[in-house]
């Protein structure tokens, strides 16, 4: 899978090799390929601008790490910026007796085959006990292929009059409890393109069993338009994510890299064979090191980044008791920060800080504020001093956030820097170490 994405972005790396560092000039080629290889792989357009516009300000705004190439440092970007656009390793929903998963989708998207898989993942990793239902009546041969994969992994398979789509849906909750089972698996009858009578067919079904999790099987060898339809699903059923099915074929990447920006909706599974364990949770990390394949370079850039964190603690412990603080500072703060997790479960571990539990910070400020710093050029976090309107302005764009927020920040950095003056008086005093947001 995604191999001729995998070559195209190798090429895009290339061009930084043998570079002294990443300037805004030789990083502009390698984004224009990263771009190009993305479009190749029938990546969305709206997903590849977004995308390389963040690899792009980020790479002008890393500081240049000697002991790592400026490719290196480059891949590692894209990992992380492919990384975020997948988001956390998304959660099940299935705490109900018995839970109910809906699986929808066009035809031959691995509907049937996916259901069978999951049910079978849901048995032997998590000892739940599934039953199969069998709600695709158009097709009588669909019926009679779950019945022959449910036998094959020895799971019950209700299939009631094999007529009314609803009435099996409703008996099948009955016949799941009488069974004891726990989990219900409904597949679903697909058409080839999005059908009004099938989206209310599947509408219709939803609203009698409610199901906990409402899945849409995504071929991930089809072309862009499926993303158009996982769009209309998710309007139709609200979505709780997607199984992208078919990973062993020569995918092209451009379903797995879409779906979830276009939709918000996260990707849970994926299926990869035409066996039935060839099922997994979806795990974002193992997907961006295929579609990069530089696994290893990823961590090495990690391990040296690390080091350079625990020295830089140091230097920055220097830096607070001359009360000089930049936006790198800031953002190695942040950076932290998230490493830490959330901002107020830290708060709340900090000697002093607790009454800062009423400032509210959340999380998602926290990654606003890290998108502005990442947009401002080396030289202006480092002298925030020469901030002017037209920079703010240029940062505002680059980093998606209105005006008002940067002003904000600016304020913030003011208020932070005297916040910092003061706990160094405090320090001599002997009352507070260590900046609040620093853990050792
Ligand atoms: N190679 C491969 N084939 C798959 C996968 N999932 C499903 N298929 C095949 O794709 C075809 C359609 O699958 P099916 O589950 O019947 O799709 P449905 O129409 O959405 O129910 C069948 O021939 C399956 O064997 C997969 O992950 N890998
Ligand atoms: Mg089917």
């Amino acid at each position: 899978m995604f191999e001729s994405l995998q070559g195209k972005l190798t090429e895009a790396f290339k061009i930084l090799r043998g570079k002294g560092k990443i300037t805004e000039n030789n990083i502009q080629d390698a984004v224009k390929q990263v771009k190009l290889s993305l479009l190749e792989a029938d990546v969305n357009y709206k997903v590849v601008k977004d995308l390389t516009e963040k690899i792009s300000q980020r790479a002008i705004g890393e500081k240049v790490i000697q002991s790592i190439s400026p490719d290196q440092q480059f891949i590692k970007i894209v990992n992380d910026e492919l990384l975020n656009l997948f988001g956390d390793q998304p959660s099940l929903d299935l705490h109900s007796r018995p839970a109910i998963i809906l699986i929808a989708g066009l035809q031959g998207s691995g509907k049937t085959t996916a259901a069978a898989k999951l049910a079978l993942w849901l048995k032997k990793k998590n000892g739940r006990t599934p039953v199969l239902v069998a709600d695709d009546v158009h097709r009588p041969a669909a019926i009679d292929q779950l019945e022959a994969l449910g036998k094959n992994i020895d799971v019950p398979v209700f299939s009631g009059d094999r007529k009314d789509p609803y009435k099996i849906a409703k008996e099948a909750v009955d016949f799941s409890i009488k069974k004891g089972a726990d989990v219900l698996i409904i597949d679903t009858a697909g058409r080839l393109q999005i059908d009004e009578e099938m989206m209310k067919e599947a509408e219709a079904i939803t609203e009698i069993v409610k199901p906990d999790e409402i899945l849409m099987a995504l071929d991930s060898m089809a072309g862009q338009d499926v993303v158009n339809a996982a769009v209309e699903f998710d309007k139709r059923l609200s979505l709780t994510g997607f199984i992208l099915t078919k990973l062993d074929g020569d995918a092209r990447g451009g379903i797995a890299l879409s779906t979830r920006y276009v939709t918000g909706k996260p990707i849970k599974f994926s299926s990869m064979g035409e066996k039935l364990d060839q099922f997994d949770l979806f795990y974002p990390d193992r997907i961006v090191s295929r579609i990069l394949g530089m696994g290893d370079i990823v961590s090495l850039v990690e391990k040296v980044q690390e080091d350079l964190d625990s020295k830089k603690m140091e230097e920055m412990e220097k830096r607070l008791k001359k009360a000089q603080f930049t936006f790198d500072d800031f953002l190695d703060q942040l950076h932290q920060i998230k490493k830490m997790g959330s901002l107020s479960s830290i708060l709340e571990m900090i000697p002093g800080a607790q009454n800062m539990k009423d400032l509210k910070i959340d999380d998602e400020q926290v990654k606003h504020v890290e998108a502005i710093i990442n947009s401002m050029t080396r030289k202006e976090r480092s002298n925030p001093e020469i901030m002017n309107f037209s920079r703010k302005e240029r940062i505002a764009r680059g980093s998606g956030r209105p005006i008002s927020e940067v002003n904000k920040l600016m304020k913030n950095y003011d208020e932070m820097k005297k916040m910092i003056k003061s706990f160094n008086k405090m320090d001599k005093k002997g009352k507070i170490g260590k900046f609040p947001f620093q853990m050792k």
